[in-house]
């Protein structure tokens, strides 16, 4: 006889969960006490939001659910934003809910949700468990929902009463998502539409990504001289020193690689779902039919032609479609120019203008670009910052991006707590704004309970740039709720007991770098920069006088 915590948590271990997170909830009491004796390392985190996006890094990092537990009502809510990250990133994620007693439930009792409906239309299925004798079932649901077709978030509620409950029940066995490959004619076909185009672009996006893939995908890619851009913080899903890398399709995107995608007459997009972000508001490609021919091959049948009706879908699994491309003959390669042209906008796109004050993120990311191994983990939240970030960074490892294509703020913390806990040689660097950072950084608490030297460097502007630069635009000299009154940042880093320090000037930055690293701590370094150059290539002065 095992009580419904004690089963629960032995079908976590035998489906291979390693690391859980949590914010503790007297909800779910008897979970955390067959946690206390099990092979499971938990990490108890300050807010739900850190707890279940450190879940979703998790699940980034290893391909595996991450595994958050939370408690009723509020606990549950403010872990959502987790599961909408989840949900928009294709993570695969379970999402444990202490719940009312069954005897309440329905009563509007005390912190009760209706998970179904609560978490309808972003987690794949929301329910609750009914009976102890059945979490082998529940929960080899829960994986199998999480890991299958598209990945992304489950939401399961656990009445406290279901945890204590006593069952004789055996175990489940191990989930094993289907796999599905694409078929010869698949294959054939695509084959023939890359033989009769003159101007085509690969791009790699999110659904089922692993090393591997991105390895054959290049590949397919090099044999063939075909350009490969990434979608929206998925850059590090193809080596980008390779001649064939032609840079990512993000936010604050290259004009040129937008130019190439509205000109193609051949998208190939493996994986991804040619979203709002990688189409530049579904302005690249015309919604639902694009000028060029499309392939869209993605895990998901639902996804092809969900928004975009592709002249060739391919339903499979992308390990199963990368390995296929590189055994596919090359055909004869006709596009070794529009591929060199391609590289050679991305590597001029590389290169920063100088930048007013006294701090230049140009130059700092450029010394990172030197500096960092290349298994060394970059995270962020949202804001203007990240396009620095993103723009001047080149990955060359899978799994070392691990950035919320969501858009959510307030992510980059847990998520190099994640990476730190799955990584502990590796270095776990967040980028962040003044405005995410506060949005986050209980977690800094997190890094320096559990000795987590990540770091964080802080670019502070005093705004909310982004917010700010989008009001300028379009209701100039009207600024109102963006200016931002910030903490001393190094102190609050210290005040945690970590290590903190500001870099007054950009040649400061790699000494100050190096302190971080050598202090063992969670570090903060911050930038103060010149609020003028509110992203890399706008001034505020010049939106400020455009608007004028
Ligand atoms: C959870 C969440 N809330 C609000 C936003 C809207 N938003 C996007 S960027 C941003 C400003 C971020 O400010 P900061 O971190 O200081 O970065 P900056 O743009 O100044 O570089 C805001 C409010 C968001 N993306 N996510
Ligand atoms: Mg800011």
């Amino acid at each position: 006889m095992r009580n419904g915590g004690r089963i629960l948590v032995d079908q976590l271990e035998l489906n291979g969960v390693d690391l859980a997170f949590c914010l503790p909830g007297e909800s779910f009491l008897p979970v955390l006490d067959a946690l206390h004796d099990s092979s499971i390392r938990l990490v108890s985190c300050r807010h739900e939001q850190g707890a279940a996006n450190a879940a979703e890094a998790y699940g980034k990092l290893t391909g595996r659910p991450g595994v958050c537990l939370v408690t009723r009502g509020p606990g549950a809510t403010q872990a959502s934003v987790g599961v909408h990250t989840a949900r928009q990133d294709s993570t695969p994620l379970i999402l444990l809910v202490g719940h009312v007693p069954r005897a309440f439930e329905g009563r509007d009792a005390w912190q009760e949700i209706d998970y179904a409906r609560s978490f309808s239309g972003f987690a794949k299925a929301a329910w609750h468990a009914d009976r102890a004798d059945r979490l082998p079932e529940h929960l080899e649901r829960a994986f199998s929902l999480a890991l299958s077709g598209r990945p992304g978030p489950v939401v399961l509620a656990l009445p406290e009463d279901v945890l204590l409950e006593e069952a004789d029940v055996a175990d489940a066995t191990p989930v094993r998502p289907a796999r599905a490959s694409p078929s010869d004619e698949d294959l054939t076909r695509l084959r023939e539409l890359l033989a009769a185009s003159e101007r085509p672009l690969v791009i790699v996006g999110e659904g089922g990504w692993t090393r591997e893939t991105g390895k054959d995908v290049l590949a397919f890619c090099e044999a063939n001289e075909l350009p490969v851009a990434c979608a929206f913080r998925c850059q590090d899903f193809v080596d980008n020193r390779s001649r064939s890398y032609a840079g990512v399709l993000g936010v604050a995107m290259d004009d040129r690689l937008a130019t190439r995608l509205r000109e193609a007459d051949l998208v190939l997009a493996l994986g991804g779902r040619l979203g709002e972000v990688p189409t530049r508001r579904y302005t690249l490609l015309e919604v639902p039919h694009p000028r060029p021919t499309l392939v869209h091959a993605h895990p998901d049948p639902d996804e092809l032609g969900f928004v975009y009706r592709p002249d060739l879908p391919i339903a499979c699994d992308l390990p199963e479609l990368a390995a296929a491309l590189r055994q596919l003959e090359p055909v004869e390669p006709r596009w070794q120019e529009l591929t060199r042209a391609a590289r050679a906008d991305y590597e001029t796109n590389l290169r920063h203008e100088p930048m007013e004050g006294p701090v230049d993120l140009g130059e700092v990311m450029a010394f990172l670009r030197r500096r960092l191994p290349g298994d060394a983990v970059q995270t962020c939240g949202a804001g203007n910052f990240t396009v620095w970030a993103h723009r001047f960074a080149e990955f060359t490892e899978y799994g070392t991006q691990v950035c919320p294509r969501s858009g959510s703020m307030g992510y980059g913390v847990a998520a190099a707590i994640a990476a730190k806990l799955v990584h502990p040689d590796r270095i776990a660097l967040c980028f962040t704004g003044d405005g995410d950072f506060v949005m986050s950084s209980p977690e800094f608490a997190t890094a320096v309970q559990y000795e987590l030297p990540i770091i964080v460097v802080l670019v502070n502007n005093g705004m909310y740039g982004t917010i700010r630069m989008h009001q300028e635009r379009q209701f100039p000299g009207r600024v109102i709720g963006t200016d931002l009154v910030n903490p001393d940042f190094p102190a609050l880093a210290q005040a945690y007991g970590g290590f903190g320090e500001r870099v007054e000037r950009t040649a400061d930055f790699e000494a100050a770098f190096e302190r971080a690293l050598g202090s063992g701590l969670p570090a903060l370094l911050e930038l103060p920069v010149d609020p003028e150059r509110i992203s890399p290539r706008v001034r505020l002065s010049e939106l400020q006088a455009a608007a004028r």
